[in-house]
């Protein structure tokens, strides 16, 4: 029965997913994903935060680039590029397989949900992956180039112009998945985990669905958050460039004021010595950094005693 539901974006969220996944009991985890990165390309459906928590929770994701799958090969995508096909987004051939079979399930009027609970079991995950939404919605960067589609700004344009804002087109007319509505409607869940993705684009986008927030008040369960900035800096990607083009001072304080009153416990590194601001919310100090596996269990074990305290 699932008691710990987490929101996730990318690499920085599953790395804490798959801590909480390896030390929950089978069943007991559920991880939603954003789905505001998703786009349509070279016809095929691609959803990169769910493949990103679904390849890492079986085991068999690339840990250098943090997406993808681990030992890849590239002959479609080098054979692409010799027809001039468009290769700036890179499509290994075992990744390809995953979005042709999406594409092909989709194009029969499955679920989003659906299909990715097809794919998590196939791969043998024991937690649920959860789209955020079964309707699509996509995060445009406004930025000083113009307004620019989430992968051509974080691929083609490698984060390079500057942001001033974001936008979740088709956001107010998406639902919330159906299992992610069935969970925040229950009363089984122990906490809503917040991972430490980019709070603008990964979880954001699920936040900013109708009556989500609303739907976490009444749950009444814990919302814990762990900040993805340590002393200054973004742990991952371009969460810190963000925030300086958004005038955000790069702290756990800017990160604390984002999350505001939603959340019940922050939790920020021991290097970490800001002054946080008196948002409600109580602060959990830990080690938040995770490169290795045992980081990644030693932080979901920390949260997960935090829960049980809570509980109490
Ligand atoms: N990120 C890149 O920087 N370059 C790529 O070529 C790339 C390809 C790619 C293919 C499949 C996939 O699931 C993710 C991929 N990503 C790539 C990462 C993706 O853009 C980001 O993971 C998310 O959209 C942000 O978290």
């Amino acid at each position: 029965m699932i008691e710990i539901l987490a929101l996730s974006g990318g690499i920085g969220g599953a790395k804490l997913a798959l801590g909480l996944d390896r030390t929950l009991p089978p069943g007991a985890l559920a991880v939603v994903c954003n789905t505001g990165d998703d786009f349509q390309h070279l016809g095929f459906a691609i959803s990169p935060d769910i493949d990103t928590v679904i390849y890492t929770l079986a085991g068999i994701a690339n840990k250098e680039t943090g997406w993808g799958r681990a030992n890849e090969t590239w002959t479609f995508m080098a054979a692409l590029a010799d027809l001039g096909g468009e290769s700036w987004f890179q499509l290994g051939d075992a990744d390809l397989a995953l979005h042709v079979e999406r594409t092909r399930r989709l194009a029969l009027g499955e679920t989003l949900s659906a299909i990715t609970d097809v794919i998590r079991r196939r791969l043998e995950i024991g937690s649920e992956v959860i789209p955020m939404s079964d309707q699509p919605v996509r995060t445009r960067v406004q930025t000083s180039e113009g307004i620019l589609p989430f992968q051509h700004y974080f691929v083609k344009r490698r984060c390079r112009p500057a942001v001033r804002g974001f936008e979740f087109d088709g956001v107010d007319m998406a639902q919330p998945a159906p299992r992610f509505a069935e969970l925040l409607t229950g009363d089984r869940l122990k906490a809503v985990i917040i991972c430490p993705s980019n709070p603008f684009i990964s979880i954001d986008p699920i936040l900013a669905l109708p009556g989500l927030r609303q739907a976490l008040r009444n749950n009444g369960a814990p919302v814990v958050a762990i900040s993805p900035v340590i002393n200054g800096k973004a742990v991952k990607g371009p969460t810190a460039k963000m925030m300086v083009e958004l005038g955000l001072p790069v702290t756990t304080a800017s990160i604390a004021r984002h999350y505001g009153e939603l959340i019940d416990v922050l939790v920020v590194d021991h290097s970490d010595d800001t002054e946080l601001p008196a948002t409600g919310a109580q602060i959990l100090r830990t080690a938040t950094l995770m490169h290795s596996d045992a980081d990644k269990l030693a932080l979901a074990a920390e949260i997960l005693a935090c829960v049980e305290t809570l509980q109490n």
